[in-house]
């Protein structure tokens, strides 16, 4: 189990966090995620053997918002 912190962008009010973290959650392999609106990131933990940073980021960018890692 890999745990990483993503820099999010692009949110604004708490239904924000709330689509990224239900995007994000829909991927396989995901264990756990917490989306700090305030802070802009969140943090997840997730099966590396089954997913990827790229979809990860994807997944964010498909609700709407942008991620970068750099943890
Ligand atoms: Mo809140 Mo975010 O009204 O795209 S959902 S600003």
């Amino acid at each position: 189990m890999k745990k990483e912190k993503y820099d999010v962008t692009g949110m604004t009010c708490a239904a924000c966090s709330l689509a990224v973290e239900k995007s994000v959650k829909k991927l396989e392999g995901v264990d756990g995620i917490s989306v700090n609106l305030l802070q802009n990131n969140m943090n997840i933990s997730y099966d590396e053997s089954i997913l990827s940073r790229e979809e990860i980021i994807k997944a964010v960018e498909n609700a709407g918002y942008g991620a970068t890692t750099h943890y």
